[in-house]
Formats: C-alpha cells, sequence, structure tokens
C-alpha cells in the first residue's frame, strides 16, 4: 500500500518536473523526487564525540568513518549503496571532484579542500546494509568551532536563506533520524530542542527520531555492571524527551562498533587471555583506571597492545572480555559474541529494523509529503510556478483524504503531537506514540509480543472505547473530534485485521 502510495507521489513530482520551468521551485521538487528514489535517509546526529562516527561504523560492519576525541567529522558524509567503492566530495560552488580512501580503506582527513569549502562527502561502498538505507555521518551539534555545528544545522533545517547551487529548496535531507546523546544531562533535551525547532516545518517527530544513550559503560566502575543504570536513565530521557523522540535505546557504542567490524583479531585475544591469566593480586589492580591498566606489571602484554584493547573496548569491554575469557572464551569470535551481547547491539538493531527499516516505505512517503507541501506554499506566489504548485497542493489533498492513507494521517497527528499542538490527556498521548511508533498489533496496543489474538482484539476494542469517548465529549473543537475518529478507526481497523477481513497490510 505504502508502495502504491509512492507511485502517486512519484507521479505528482515528475509531472511537475516535466511541467515546471528551471529555478527553485523545480528544483526544490526534483530534490524531492530523487529522495524518493533512494534508499531511505537516516542521519545520525547529536553532540560532538557523542559517538555518532563510531555509531556509523557499527551499522556498516566496517569501519570507515574516522572516529576519535576532539572534533573528528568536519562535514556532513552520506554513505550510499554502490557497486564500487568511491568517494566523491562536493563543493558548495557546485563542483564535485573524487578522493582516494586512506589506509585501511577509511575516509581520509584531507578531502581536498578546507571543510568550510564542503557542502558534503558522498561515499559509495558495495555494502549490502546500505541497499536498506542511505546512512548520513554529520559534524556535532554545538560543536566548539561554530562553523561544523552550523553545517549540520544548515543540513538539518529547510531554510532557503544563502540559497547555493547546491542547496535545495525546503527540502530536509534525511526522512529518518538516530539523535544520540552520550550522556543524560539536559544538555541533549535543550540540543534535540533548538534541532527540532530547525527541523519544524518538516518531517521530524516521535515518529521519526530514535534517542540513543550512548557511552554507558562509563555510568559505572569498569568492574560494575552499568546496565540497570543505563535501563534506567535510557526510560527517563524516554519519558522526559516522549515528543521529541520515538524511543530512548542505551547503546555502547564502541563496543557495538568493535563487535560488528573486523579490527578485532586473534592476536587481541592472546592478549586478553595474557591479561586473564594474571596472577590475582596484581589482575585486581588492571581495572581500577586507564593508568592502572596501562602502568600495573603483568608479563607479555606490551604497553602498545594495552593501549589499542583500551581504543577497541575500553575499560569496562575489556572487564567483560577477562570474564568471557574467565568462563572458557578462547577465540576472538567467542569473545566479541559476549561484546556484542553486553553492549546492547541487539535491542538497537532491533528498535532500528522495526521503526525505520520496516516502515522505510511510509516514512518516505510522509517525509515527500511534507517536502512537496512545503515547497508548494514557500513558492505558492511564483509567477512561472503558481498553477503547478496549486495543482500540487490539491493533489496532495486529495492523497490524504483515501482512506487507505489512514496511517500516513496518524503519522501526522503524531507529529502535530510532538510539536505540542495537540492537548491530549497523559493516557491518550500514550495510545497515539504507540500505536505510531509501533509496526506488530501488539507493541501498537502496548502489549507483550506474545499477546494471544483475542487479547489483542479486547484490547483494541477498550482503546476504540476510550477515543469514541473522547470525540463524544462535548467540550473537544471539531479538528480534536476529527482525530479521534481517525485513531478510533486505526483501532478498529486493527481488530478487523486479526478478524481476517481487514484492509491488509499498513501502509
Ligand atoms: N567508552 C566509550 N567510548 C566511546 C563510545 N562510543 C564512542 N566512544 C569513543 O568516543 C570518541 C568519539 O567517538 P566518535 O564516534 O568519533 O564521536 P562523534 O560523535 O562522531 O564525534 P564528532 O565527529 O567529533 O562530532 C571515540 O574515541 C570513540 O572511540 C562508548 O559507547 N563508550
Ligand atoms: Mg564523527
Amino acid at each position: 500500500m505504502a508502495n502504491e502510495l509512492i507511485s502517486h507521489i512519484s507521479y505528482l513530482a515528475e509531472s511537475a518536473l516535466a511541467g515546471l520551468p528551471d529555478g527553485l521551485p523545480r528544483r526544490g521538487i526534483g530534490t524531492v523526487l530523487e529522495k524518493l528514489k533512494d534508499p531511505l535517509r537516516i542521519a545520525v546526529a547529536g553532540r560532538v564525540n557523542a559517538g555518532k562516527s563510531t555509531l556509523v561504523n557499527a551499522l556498516l560492519g566496517q569501519k570507515v568513518a574516522p572516529v576519535g576525541t576532539g572534533e573528528t567529522t568536519k562535514v556532513v558524509v552520506y554513505y550510499r549503496y554502490g557497486t564500487r567503492d568511491s568517494i566523491t566530495v562536493v563543493g558548495k560552488d557546485g563542483t564535485s571532484w573524487t578522493c582516494p580512501f586512506a589506509s585501511g580503506h577509511c575516509l581520509p582527513d584531507d578531502l581536498g579542500r578546507p571543510a568550510t569549502e564542503i557542502a558534503r562527502a558522498d561515499v559509495t561502498l558495495s555494502n549490502a546494509v546500505l541497499r536498506d538505507f542511505t546512512l548520513i555521518d554529520t559534524p556535532g551539534l554545538a560543536a566548539g568551532t561554530r562553523v561544523h555545528s552550523a553545517e549540520t544545522e544548515r543540513f538539518l533545517s529547510v531554510d532557503t536563506s544563502g540559497l547555493g547551487p547546491e542547496d535545495c529548496a525546503a527540502v530536509a535531507e534525511a526522512a529518518a533520524l538516530l539523535f544520540l546523546m552520550p550522556h543524560a544531562t539536559g544538555t541533549d533535551r535543550v540540543v534535540l530542542e533548538s534541532f527540532r525547532a530547525l527541523y519544524e516545518s518538516t518531517a521530524a517527530s516521535a515518529v521519526n527520531v530514535i534517542g540513543i544513550l550512548t557511552h554507558v559503560d562509563r555510568l559505572a566502575a569498569a568492574d560494575e555492571d552499568p546496565w540497570p543504570h543505563a535501563k534506567d536513565a535510557a526510560t527517563e530521557l524516554g519519558r522526559t524527551m516522549r515528543t521529541l523522540v520515538a524511543d530512548v535505546v542505551p547503546l555502547n557504542t564502541l563496543l557495538a562498533e568493535t563487535a560488528q567490524t573486523d579490527d578485532f583479531t586473534e592476536l587481541d585475544a592472546l592478549a586478553l587471555r595474557t591479561l586473564a591469566a594474571t596472577e590475582p593480586a596484581s589482575r585486581g589492580r588492571l581495572l581500577l583506571s586507564v593508568d592502572d591498566l596501562l602502568e600495573t606489571e603483568t608479563a607479555g602484554v606490551p604497553h602498545d597492545v594495552r593501549t589499542r584493547l583500551l581504543d577497541l573496548l575500553d575499560l569496562y569491554g575489556i572487564s567483560q572480555a577477562l570474564a568471557a575469557v574467565d568462563e572458557g572464551a578462547h577465540g576472538a569470535g567467542s569473545i566479541l559474541d559476549r561484546l556484542r551481547a553486553v553492549s546492547g547491539w541487539g535491542s538497537l538493531h532491533r528498535t532500528l529494523l522495526d521503526s525505520f527499516v520496516r516502515r522505510a516505505a511510509v516514512l518516505k512517503a510522509h517525509a515527500a509529503l511534507c517536502d512537496l507541501r512545503s515547497v508548494a506554499w514557500r513558492f505558492a506566489d511564483d509567477a512561472a510556478a503558481r498553477d503547478w504548485l496549486r495543482w500540487i497542493r490539491d493533489e496532495i489533498e486529495r492523497l490524504e483524504l483515501d482512506p487507505s492513507l489512514l496511517d500516513l494521517r496518524l503519522l501526522d497527528i503524531g507529529r502535530r503531537a510532538s510539536a505540542g499542538d495537540l492537548d491530549l490527556p497523559p493516557d491518550l498521548m500514550d495510545d497515539l506514540f504507540r500505536l505510531v511508533g509501533g509496526t506488530a498489533a501488539s507493541a501498537r496496543l502496548g502489549l507483550p509480543p506474545d499477546a494471544t489474538p483475542e487479547v489483542v482484539q479486547a484490547e483494541a476494542v477498550t482503546a476504540a472505547a476510550r477515543w469514541r469517548e473522547f470525540a463524544n465529549d462535548p467540550l473537544r473543537s471539531p479538528p480534536e473530534r476529527r482525530i479521534a475518529d481517525e485513531v478510533r478507526a486505526a483501532y478498529e481497523a486493527i481488530h478487523a485485521d486479526i478478524s481476517g477481513h481487514g484492509r491488509g497490510d499498513r501502509v
């Protein structure tokens, strides 16, 4: 169903493209079409050093994005699927040039010109992961030097002031966002709020933003389990950011990267086995601090190997690897299994698949409608484009009324709720975010995954009744009633789907 919708939207954009003279409206529509044809674009954003590039590497399963302390990523980098690996850099003046990979098949520091003159880098990789989505790494928000931070703000926003030849009109670049937060402080909320203000007129909302709490290993001492604390912190953050993000998932980004890429070798496993065999008194000291790890006397593991282990695992990862060796793990594979399990990777990956990848078509359609609407209004007075843009607006209105687009309208309702435009009681707000954020019927109703069809149906009836009651409240405004009717209809559709005479797949 969502694919049918994408065909409709593509038809709209292609027709307008054929009819419009060259100019900003036509370029804007061209960009919408290009984005619609691409795999889902997922941007990774957050403060400097949050672990964005580390996560990009973990998702790609290869270490291609440079990581490091300090301000590392200086330009917006697209990682796209292609049959040949290559790097093309696009300058702000519209010119483009290719660049060789640095050693280790990494993006080089030197991209041929100063970062301030670069619009973006396009890295094409023959990496199967990128068939599902295009990944976009961004410079840290609110970074030390405002220049790179401003670059991300420009990328995320739809501001058309100072349009360069590479800029498109009124079109946000990504349809979904992973927002990284290294510590549970108020600062990230401020960053996220300002980010949302930039994104206001686009499709970003609790529907298509996943928050990721990174560096969770730093929430406890190396030999303590940080997970209880990390889960509580993520739940609390999820609550306070409920209108901004679909979910907050805790992740040890560093361990996820090491477990998912192939840097960790049998030599590293050997070094860990040697460390694990250290006599007990010294071994106890090893994990007290980075200095202790580097300086405690033990035979067979030189300083540079310990530094490497710290880079790959940090203290918590080393402590987990030693525990795995104690329990019988021997080779690199079995040690990495343990590290993957304690990194939180499984949960992040599941959330990403459920919230973004399986819903790629509907997220793309949603973003494209928002973008088209935005272009059609922004240039409504453009004499050469007026008639085409009016036609697009009419067609969007017609598409949005189609009953098959109920789920798309729900996304929009979710977006308005995220933006604080809807004043709903907390229990209905919870209903709405669950309904919009989930894919499985049980998750959309807040039930466990193994809930029986009977339980799911009963819950759908109860939820529909809640919204019917809200719609029937005489104090409610007509728009509020219309929204309540849409949500009730969604619950009825879930009920009908389970009865076997439903309307088919969700859009
Ligand atoms: N201990 C620990 N270190 C991490 C984690 N994630 C990333 N790091 C380290 O943190 C540093 C910064 O990581 P990057 O991925 O370069 O961060 P970034 O957000 O891309 O930073 P900028 O590009 O500068 O904005 C690197 O040294 C990583 O190895 C984590 O979960 N735990
Ligand atoms: Mg980076």
